[in-house]
């Protein structure tokens, strides 16, 4: 027993791990326990407070100056690659820095850059860039469509293109992401069309789900993308169950789970974590952290821990985090955690550190809880920009095609909008009939929804 440098008291004592290292533990001001521990040891109640609740505050709030300060960011290339099929226990680094590939001049350098030559040739590279640029195309349509009242909500994902459009880009057919709402990225690469996206947006006749779920929960089965629940952190479970039945099966498929900063505080991903460290399935466990969870900052689920990534420690799973921006990064770390689990290795946590440049939804104003500049000043720089300038400097791409292909994306989506309002927008044209709402739950009708879906007239 020591008496520890805050007076308060402390009980120290070390336990060896399997590795040999020494993990000391420190119970600190033991306060009623602290006569059973002790063993009737007295000791003086001077130090006795009464509890108070730490909440965790943002620096800065609206009217202050952004101040990223404490977002430690190494240089490009910097940030060491383990193999694949390293232990967990010997790579806890990498959950405690920020893996990043392009560098201030748009060069890729580093041992993960190395591990991507081969993977994207110059053609990938010019597509990634494109998927990006039509997914903001597409945000700001569906934006503006919104807010002229053809659908009734819209998220958009400025700031984090690069996560999601990376991403599907490292999977093959038949592996099948559970994402969240903000990452439509992944149907942009996947090639999903965008007349179907919009009909699902203005809930139309031709909305694939018939008009039953938010706008933007789309669904694609075909194209590795199951469908969006509001429940946030169900996609953990899911993934992990859906993983654990492609290992049961013996099929060569991964599952891929989503989660945002905000919702690693639910259950449902501790619950996945424990099955996921247990029977180790193919599945790469994902945490977008934009830095905000609508008006509540990343410090209140972050806790006490030193980063998202590092929550993957307590169980055993090796935990990689990337620079959310950079779109080759974002690739490299999915390669890595897809080439562990088609080894068999098990599971990946992935923390992509981004900022949410624009508001949750549009139901929100973010003005009401943080700088309107502090998007501006977020380090990591815009995704979009930084592939732009990679492409740019091996002379891949330049401005005037950048500007034509800015152009040609607008037209792109306008065309599929104009497409899709033809069927119908939330107000008017071709709408799901109300019929829809009885079918797709129960494999028979059971007779009392029979008898309803009559009495409607459907
Ligand atoms: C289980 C559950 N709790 C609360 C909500 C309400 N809700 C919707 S979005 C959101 C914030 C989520 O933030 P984060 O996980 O960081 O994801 P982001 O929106 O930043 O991508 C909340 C609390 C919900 N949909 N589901
Ligand atoms: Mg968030």
């Amino acid at each position: 027993m020591r008496r520890d440098s805050a007076g308060g008291h402390a009980l120290s004592f070390a336990v060896s791990d399997p590795h040999g290292d020494a993990v000391r533990l420190f119970v600190q001001n033991l306060g009623h326990v602290r006569g059973l521990i002790t063993g009737g040891i007295a000791m003086s109640d001077d130090q006795e407070r009464a509890p108070h609740l730490h909440v965790p505050e943002p620096a800065i709030r609206p009217g202050g100056v952004p101040d990223f300060s404490h977002v430690q960011i190494p240089p490009a290339g910097s940030v060491r690659r383990p193999d694949p099929g390293e232990t967990p226990e010997n790579m806890r680094d990498l959950a405690f820095t920020i893996i990043r590939v392009l560098d201030r001049d748009g060069a890729a350098v580093g041992p993960w850059a190395e591990a991507l030559e081969g993977a994207l040739d110059d053609e990938a590279l010019r597509k990634g860039l494109r998927d990006m640029m039509l997914l903001r195309a597409y945000d700001t349509r569906m934006l503006t469509a919104q807010r002229q009242g053809k659908s009734s909500f819209y998220m958009q994902h400025l700031g984090e293109e690069a996560i999601s459009c990376a991403f599907q880009t490292a999977l093959r057919k038949g592996d099948m992401n559970f994402p969240t709402y903000r990452q439509a990225g992944l149907l942009v690469a996947s090639g999903y069309p965008l007349v179907t996206m919009m009909c699902q947006v203005f809930s139309n006749d031709a909305d694939p789900g018939h008009g039953r779920q938010l706008p933007v929960f789309y669904s694609a089965r075909d194209h590795g993308f199951f469908s969006i629940s509001g429940n946030l952190a169900t996609q953990y479970v899911q993934a992990v169950g859906w993983a654990m039945a492609a290992a049961i099966r013996g099929d060569r498929h991964l599952a891929v789970g989503w989660i945002g900063d905000g919702s690693t505080a639910e259950s449902d991903f501790h619950g996945a974590l424990v099955f996921a460290s247990t029977y180790k399935p193919p599945v790469i466990l994902n945490i977008v952290n934009n830095q905000w969870a609508i008006s509540t900052f990343q410090g209140i689920a972050r806790g006490g821990a030193g980063t998202f990534a590092a929550r993957a420690h307590g169980f055993g799973i090796p935990a990689l985090r990337v620079d959310g921006n950079d779109y080759l990064a974002v690739r490299a770390a999915a390669d890595w955690a897809v080439q562990r689990a088609r080894r068999d290795l098990g599971p990946t946590l992935i923390e992509y550190v981004t900022y949410r440049a624009g508001g949750h939804s549009t139901s929100d104003d973010p003005a009401a809880y943080r700088p309107k500049e502090e998007g501006a000043a977020w380090p990591l720089g815009d995704p979009i920009l930084r592939l732009k300038a990679h492409l740019i400097a091996r002379d891949l791409w330049s401005e005037d095609r950048h500007r034509q292909a800015e152009a040609e994306v607008m037209d792109e989506v306008i065309t599929a909008q104009k497409e899709a309002e033809a069927i119908g927008t939330l107000h008017s044209g071709k709408r799901p009939s109300p019929r829809y709402m009885f079918d797709d739950v129960f494999a028979e009708m059971p007779p009392h929804l029979i008898r309803q879906r009559t009495e409607m007239g459907y």
